[in-house]
């Protein structure tokens, strides 16, 4: 039954920031998505007997796919394989169940913040026993595979029913249609104290949660209406669509606008959230307050406590290189270590599983802790909830307090999308070449203090990651950074970090813009964006 298919490599299957990404035209290639299995399975050892979860966030694919990955793992040597019902599982929740089932590892089937549709993005991402995404040495192994494949297995076999729920047979492979919710939902329930939470709608507040048509939809109905009591209609755009209802699954000010003019006009109500395509990612606005994710990894470790999950206090914090510096402000009040690491989850892992880091950030709208080995969207909203249940405050004055306490790291990213990849190479490779002779240059934002390309050598074992970013500081603490992004499907996006520190006897009420302007100027000097890119203005900022 099982059936060895010939084929020939693909040379465009080198996983990004998060798995492997392209447009479903590419994927709709024959043999595509199996090279890319099939390279992810020949690397990893000790599929004889094991459990495999599949899973993905619902988009235009997902369902095909999901039929392509399980032919393929029973034919691979696997076990048992465990699948989200109707083909889904959001990421955090794939990591969790890939840990309470012991699973050798997942695959994950997601853009995530991308669109979805026939002309939009797919995407497949390993995990693995951790729960975790593969860290570089295996994604650098699945492509270097992938480069010289010349056969995959499958078996021959008709589409399993992935609609109900139960346990099914596919020649020896056992196949376990799971509720995608439920374990999710348990494990959330023993982290926070969702009596107070209860308490805190029951005495009238108010929230929106923006599913967008996406992954968490399902998991923020059963959670934030059914077990919290939030009224009926909390949740918006609640169930997953392939195409994410024609829009972009991304929560930022730009794609979740709706609900940043809601919580910003007239008739907000206390709390508004949102989260991204396979649900890792937070959104978060108060009542006419918007909290960068930066700040609000900040907030959260400086509060975690609150939430019984939590209440022993945090071993550390790590957060991504461009995060702003807002956390270390956290870390060395509490007297803990803050780890700085390259952009992408797959490098908190090894932090989180050595026990030197509980609470994760990026500012890209992640975070996380070691609950599970993936940033987690409703964990975050979640503690939010708790947060406020417990301090009994609106979220203007936990931000408010919080800045007199700790001071502002004023922060924005303004990205540059769509530009021809040659010329952001280009733009890359002139700061690169000029960070020698940038100390002491002067710009609109003062003289530069320091200019490097950031490199990390792991704590944990000591592997060295390379060119994750170009950081130019200045004397004030202020920061701005260059990167090209690893997620793109289609030609190159330049992201530019931009922070300033404003301690606590400084201004903190001004308007964010206002405050990086010099910064926004400098960045123009430096890097020479519009020479390069013919742009003048970022696409998004966030
Ligand atoms: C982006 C973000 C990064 C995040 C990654 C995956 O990567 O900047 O912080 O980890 O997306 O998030 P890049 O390389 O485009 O900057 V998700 O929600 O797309 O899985
Ligand atoms: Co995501």
């Amino acid at each position: 039954m099982i059936r060895e298919v010939s084929t020939r490599p693909f040379a465009d299957q080198k996983p990004g920031t998060s798995g492997l990404r392209k447009k479903v035209r590419v994927f709709q290639q024959p043999h595509y998505a199996e090279n890319f299995i099939q390279s992810v399975f020949d690397v990893i050892a000790g599929k004889e007997g094991a459990t495999l979860i599949i899973g993905g966030d619902g988009r235009f694919l997902n369902r095909e796919v999901i039929q392509v990955a399980i032919r393929m793992a029973a034919a691979n040597g696997f076990a048992r394989v465990l699948v989200g019902q109707g083909g889904i599982l959001s990421t955090p929740a794939a990591s969790h169940v890939i840990r309470k089932y012991g699973a050798l590892g997942g695959l994950v089937l997601s853009a995530s913040h991308n669109p979805g549709g026939p002309d939009e993005d797919f995407g497949i991402k390993y995990n693995i026993a951790n729960g975790g995404p593969a860290p570089e040495s295996v994604t650098e192994a699945v492509h270097a595979r992938s480069l010289v494949i010349d056969r995959y297995r499958t078996i021959e076999a008709a589409d399993v029913d992935i609609d109900s729920l139960g346990t099914r047979r596919l020649g020896d492979l056992v196949v376990e249609v799971i509720d995608p919710v439920a374990d999710y939902a348990e494990l959330m329930a023993g982290l926070f104290d969702f009596a107070a939470i209860r308490a805190l709608f029951a005495g009238g507040f108010r929230m929106r949660f923006d599913a967008m048509h996406a992954v968490t939809g399902p998991y923020a109905h059963e959670i934030l209406e059914r077990r919290l009591g939030a009224p009926a209609g909390t949740v918006v755009n609640g169930t997953p669509l392939p195409d994410f209802g024609h829009q972009h699954p991304d929560p930022n000010l730009v794609h979740a606008r709706d609900l940043y003019d809601l919580m910003m006009g007239p008739d907000a109500p206390d709390f508004g959230a949102a989260s991204d395509g396979d649900g890792d990612r937070n959104l978060i606005i108060g009542q006419h307050q918007y909290v960068t994710p930066s700040d609000s990894l900040a907030v959260l470790a400086a509060n975690a406590h609150l939430a019984p999950g939590y209440a022993r206090g945090l071993k550390g914090i790590a957060r991504s290189m461009p995060t702003s510096a807002a956390a270390d402000r956290v870390a060395a009040a509490l007297g803990i270590p803050l780890f700085e690491t390259p952009t992408g989850w797959k490098f908190f892992g090894n932090l989180l599983d050595a026990g030197l880091a509980t609470i994760c950030g990026e500012e890209s709208a992640g975070t996380g802790s070691d609950h599970v080995r993936e940033k987690d969207g409703l964990w975050a909203v979640l503690l939010w909830l708790n947060i406020l249940a417990v301090r009994r405050q609106p979220v203007t004055q936990v931000m408010a307090e919080h800045w007199a306490r700790y001071g502002r790291n004023y922060y924005a990213r303004h990205d540059y999308e769509a530009i021809a990849t040659d010329r952001a190479d280009a733009l890359m490779a002139a700061l690169r070449g000029s960070l020698a002779t940038l100390p002491g240059r002067a710009t609109a934002a003062g003289a530069v203090a320091s200019a490097d390309d950031f490199a990390y050598t792991d704590p944990t074992d000591g592997s060295v990651s390379a060119r994750q970013g170009v950081r130019i500081g200045f004397a004030d603490g202020s920061r701005m950074v260059f990167r090209l992004s690893g997620t793109g499907t289609e030609g190159a996006t330049l992201r530019v970090y931009l922070e300033r520190y404003v301690a606590t006897d400084g201004d903190l009420a001004q308007a964010t813009a206002e405050a990086l302007a010099p910064l926004v100027a400098a960045a123009e000097e430096v890097a020479g964006i519009a020479r390069f890119t013919g742009m003048d203005q970022p696409s998004v900022i966030t």
